[in-house]
């Protein structure tokens, strides 16, 4: 209709050309490395030469893909023909939309060649994770006369190029400036695949305020880099919230009294307690625990001696609990 020519009767002989991707629209991840395009021919009488050149659109040539420009020839055939335009893809670590460039196709032979859409719009789907930011705790308890203490920040489920986020105090029943030292919008910063990273907290000194029950806030907000917040965590989606509670010291050292109780009862069971480092050595080695008496073991002793002896060395290296009042004990046995 919008051409007088094609009404010629040539137009049968013409070769149509498209490409045979759905809606012209061609999806790849960023990590893909070369795509390949289809370009399909229909039977056609005469050699077929198209020619294709890569187009800037979001996504931006050498930074996101090698800009490419070619010749595709297609000779005579009574069967559809089908080529593949390659371009190839750089990936990268950051976090970054979705991002498109164009593929156009061209004939220098109008009258003999038609291209139905010669346009087709490459998608490229970022792959990377750039994962979640919260705190490690959603309430930490200080003690009433603790001087600073560190605040865990957590990066998970993803560690995909640089994130960011700001962290501010927030007054409640415990005031800034009178019981810690106000933080205001911190920037905390994590570099590429770095998934820890911790806030210094700081108490003024004070003479008789009582602190103790005293709580305030730590709000996380603005992730950068494609990060984001657990939905299930306080503060929701848009932010992430850690209290601070202020127990007495007594309260405090209660609780970790507690911990560590708990944790000796627990090896109480399995101690070999009251000998020296060296003395487990010995006994690994010797048949039957000591010189005397190996002289007498039997043949048995012996048997189940060597067999056991690799797990008793590695025994006799975890320390006698007499050493540091068991802490040693737990670490080396972990
Ligand atoms: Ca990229
Ligand atoms: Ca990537
Ligand atoms: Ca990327």
């Amino acid at each position: 209709m919008t051409s007088g020519k094609s009404g010629r009767g040539t137009g049968s002989k013409k070769a149509h050309v498209f490409w045979d991707v759905s809606g012209n629209q061609f999806v790849c991840l960023e990590c893909v490395g070369t795509i390949e395009v289809p370009v399909k021919v229909l039977p056609t009488v005469k050699k077929t030469v198209i020619t294709y050149e890569t187009r800037e659109g979001t996504a931006k040539e050498v930074s996101e893909y090698k800009p490419a420009a070619g010749k595709l020839e297609f000779p005579p055939s009574t069967k559809e023909q089908v080529q593949f335009v390659k371009v190839d893809i750089v990936d990268d670590d950051e976090y970054e939309d979705e991002m498109e460039f164009f593929i156009d196709l061209a004939t220098e032979d109008p009258e003999g060649v038609e291209i139905f859409g010669p346009t087709c719009a490459v998608t490229i789907i970022d792959d990377d994770d750039p994962g979640m930011l919260s705190f490690k705790e959603e309430q930490v308890n200080v003690a009433e006369s603790a001087k600073e203490v560190e605040i865990a920040v957590l990066r998970r489920k993803g560690a995909s190029g640089k994130v960011s986020c700001k962290v501010s105090s927030e007054d409640s029943t415990a005031k800034e400036n009178v019981d810690f030292e106000p933080v205001e919008e911190l920037e905390v910063e994590f570099d590429s695949q770095e998934v820890d990273a911790s806030i210094k907290l700081v108490f003024p000194e004070s003479d008789k305020r009582n602190r103790v029950g005293k709580e305030f806030r730590l709000v996380m907000t603005d992730p950068t880099g494609g990060c984001s917040f657990p939905k299930d965590t306080d503060g929701g989606d848009d932010s992430n919230i850690c209290t601070i509670v202020f127990v007495s010291d007594e309260e405090n050292k209660a609780l970790i009294k507690k911990a560590h109780s708990s944790l000796m009862d627990t090896w109480e069971v399995v101690k070999a307690g009251g000998s020296t480092w060296g003395d487990q050595f010995v006994a690994a080695l010797y048949c039957n625990g000591s010189k005397e008496e190996q002289k007498e073991a039997g043949k048995l002793d012996w048997i189940l001696h060597i067999l056991s002896l690799p797990w008793k060395l590695f025994c006799a290296c975890i320390p006698p609990t007499n050493y540091a009042n068991g802490w040693f004990t737990f670490y080396g046995a972990l």
